[in-house]
């Protein structure tokens, strides 16, 4: 029996494998025995048709790929990367990448290109959290576990849809909720998360900011703030309290686009509750205002000292597999390593680390400000940004620009690869063995359950091959995962906070480790939690006469993004179709719309085909259509967050027609 861990979403499920089947893993904390579709059906993802098996090249993109020699595909590349100046080079990564993949493409061109262009597609997803966690409790750490929940009365989850994104998490919520806990939903949809609600609160999209500071509002009136924690723990409580005042509490009202009474039964539900979770995702995230909702969502547990308690706190959940291991390693543009930053005294311990001088002080470009910054090499790997990126007609236009586009997939029906020049095969989930981090901070070991297909390799492995080829061997010469996890745990006493280098990788096949557990404080300089006051600015796209709709996008429970993997587990596709579009009965009626009728949806940027599903379950004026529906970024707009550059993917205005052109 292999114990091993699912690649999907950051709940990180334990798996055992038997040489034929997979199941959850009973001993195993997080899940208890349970998976969800898609992990269950990972291992039909392994052996598909649609595997990317050689590396292949081509002079144009307007040519086809041959293919070609792993030698020639690296030197090739090697030679690009030496010729192309250094700000002109840029890593585009995946928060599904293992640790050790991070660490060495991370090592390689921060430490040795000299570029902090090192970004990944967390960028379009935990982001803003990253900024707000950072600026409220002082780093980006997450106070709180998945179970916490079963210490807790009351669990808020705002714009997160578990029962679609984070299945086995979403069991655990049913099981807390047979023990007491009561649940609130705050989504513009009725989402299944929602049925199971206590409390739905049908909020207007982009209304949050009103609803956490009426939240906060209330509790300052009302003084139910911890005079103690706000006195000693906290900062700026005057400054907000008087802002406050300032505020109608009626305008926010009007805001979030519900009622009084609703309102008034949440608080009465809210200062009941002893304990207190709110949870959120990318509902908040994504937006051209997410660091500020995140902010005023984590007001509320800094007023009232539900933080650093058992069962309370602010829980962001995280998307990806291993988004938090990733941003450990330091794999995000504005951010050096090991969670430390570009100032001098971590240039100097991270250079001596590394034994390099190459570091440069800047922070590199996002994954968003890429195709933007006219590249000479872009390496993509483990994502994309075709697909994911918003506003894809500008996103072709620019991606076509860049001479020279290199793909790491492990799967060769990528939107990306229409523009790339070379594609080299990595060796997927089952193949490979590393580590990963889920959502609460549990580093867990996935292992290999069958052979690497003959021409396939691990994602570090081809970083090291580069690497090697432009001479930085020295630094690069592990001969397995083991070695890079090592090196990378070692590395995690820089900071003084991260005790990963406590984790052994031997022990981690067997049993996983949870960094931070002895951290029960914050971590800004003064030890103290920051309270921000923030207004909604109204900052997203504004629907119009012509354009009257918001679209909301988002995850359907059993597939995963593009869905190079779960498409092809064809267990998978019953549950929803991959192409819907949720409309209320009302906007149905007003457009002359059927139930499955085809539709046409655009916006200023774009137009895509979609089918109507007709549902009161979606507010009036607003849309709904999944992410698995590849061509959806045709519609978004690309405002981002100006401090996170998260993009504002939810609240783009569209038009519907039955007219399709
Ligand atoms: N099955 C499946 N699971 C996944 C993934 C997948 O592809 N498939 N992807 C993983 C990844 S990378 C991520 S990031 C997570 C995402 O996890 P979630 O964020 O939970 O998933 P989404 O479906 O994007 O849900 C966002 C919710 O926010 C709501 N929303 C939109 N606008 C607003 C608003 O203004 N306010 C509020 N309060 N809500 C709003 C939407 O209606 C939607 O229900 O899922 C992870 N899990
Ligand atoms: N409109 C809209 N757009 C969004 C979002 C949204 O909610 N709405 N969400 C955003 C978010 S939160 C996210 S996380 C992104 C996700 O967007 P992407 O990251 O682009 O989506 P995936 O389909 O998960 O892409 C993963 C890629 O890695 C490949 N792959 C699989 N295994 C391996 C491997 O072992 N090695 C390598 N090298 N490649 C492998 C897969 O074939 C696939 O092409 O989308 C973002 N875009
Ligand atoms: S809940 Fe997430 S980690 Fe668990 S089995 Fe499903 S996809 Fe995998
Ligand atoms: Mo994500």
């Amino acid at each position: 029996m292999i114990k091993s861990v699912c690649g999907y979403c950051g709940v990180g499920c334990g798996l055992e494998y038997d040489k034929e089947t997979l199941i959850g893993d009973i001993a195993y904390p997080t899940n208890q025995g349970k998976v969800c579709a898609k992990g269950v059906s990972e291992l039909n993802t392994i052996q598909t048709a649609s595997r990317l098996l050689r590396p292949q090249m081509r002079e144009s993109i307007y040519s086809d790929f041959k293919t070609a020699s792993w030698e020639s595909a690296i030197e090739l590349i090697s030679q690009k990367l030496q010729n192309a100046p250094k700000e002109k080079i840029g890593l585009y990564l995946s928060g599904q990448l293992l640790t050790e993949d991070y660490y060495i493409a991370n090592k390689f061109a921060k430490g040795f290109l000299g570029t902090n262009n090192v970004d990944t597609n967390s960028r379009t997803c935990m982001a803003s959290a990253v900024v707000a966690y950072k600026k409220s409790i002082g780093a980006d750490f997450v106070p709180l576990r998945m179970d916490d929940i079963f210490s807790a009365n009351l669990l808020i989850l705002a714009g997160a849809n578990t029962a679609e994104a984070h299945v086995v998490f979403h069991n655990q919520i049913k099981k807390a909720k047979k023990e007491g806990l009561k649940v609130v939903v705050i989504d513009p949809r009725y989402t299944e998360s929602a049925k199971l609600a206590d409390i739905y609160i049908p909020i207007k999209p982009n209304g949050d900011i009103d609803f956490f500071n009426l939240l906060s509002k209330r509790i300052i009136d009302e003084e139910l703030y911890d005079k103690e924690f706000v006195t000693n723990r906290v900062n700026n409580f005057e400054l907000l309290k008087n802002k406050f005042k300032r505020v109608p509490a009626t305008k926010m009202l009007k805001r979030t686009g519900i009622d009084e009474e609703l309102f008034e039964e949440f608080f009465r539900l809210y200062r009941r509750s002893e304990n207190i979770i709110t949870a959120w995702t990318m509902g908040l995230n994504q937006s051209s205002q997410g660091v500020d909702k995140n902010l005023a969502l984590i007001n509320t547990h800094l007023l009232t000292g539900k933080i650093f308690k058992k069962g309370n706190g602010p829980l962001s959940l995280t998307g990806q597999p291993n988004a938090m291991g990733g941003r450990e390693v330091g794999g995000l543009s504005t951010m050096l390593a090991v969670h430390l930053g570009f100032d001098d005294e971590s240039i100097k311990k991270v250079g001596e680390f590394w034994k390099t001088d190459k570091i440069d002080n800047k922070a590199g470009l996002t994954a968003t400000q890429m195709m933007g910054a006219n590249l000479e090499v872009l390496i993509i790997c483990h994502t994309d940004p075709i697909y994911h990126l918003p506003n894809r007609t500008r996103t072709e236009e620019l991606m076509k620009k860049i001479p020279f586009v290199v793909e790491i997939n492990a799967y060769e029906d990528s939107e990306s690869a229409a523009f790339a020049h070379i594609r080299l095969p990595a060796a997927p989930w089952g193949e490979k063995e590393g580590v990963q981090t889920n959502l609460d901070r549990t580093i867990t070991k996935q292992e290999k359950l069958t052979r690497t297909s003959i021409d396939c390799k691990p994602d570090w492995e081809i970083f090291q091959l580069i690497a090697q080829k432009m001479g930085f061997g020295e630094a690069f010469h592990f001969k397995n995962s083991q070695e890079i996890f090592e090196e990378f745990a070692a590395m995690t006493k820089l900071n003084p906070y991260m005790d990963i280098h406590k984790a052994s990788y031997n022990l981690l096949a067997r049993k996983p480790f949870i960094w931070g557990e002895e951290i029960k404080d914050f971590l800004t300089a003064d030890k103290k939690g920051n309270l921000y006051f923030v207004e909604n600015k109204l900052l997203s796209e504004k629907s119009s006469l012509e354009y009257p709709f918001v679209l909301l996008t988002g995850r359907t429970r059993d597939q995963w993004h593009s869905g190079t993997k779960t498409r092809v587990a064809s267990v998978l596709m019953k549950y929803k179709e991959l192409n819907f579009c949720e409309i209320h009965p009302d906007d149905a009626r007003e457009f002359g719309i059927e139930e499955g009728d085809e539709i046409a949806v655009s916006s200023k940027r774009g137009s895509i085909k979609t089918f109507a599903k007709i549902t009161k379950d979606i507010r009036p004026k607003t849309l709904f259509i999944p992410i698995t529906n590849r061509e959806i970024n045709y519609l978004t707009n690309d405002l981002l967050d100006r401090e996170s550059l998260e993009p504002d993917y939810n609240h783009s205005a569209v038009k519907i027609s039955k007219e399709i052109l």
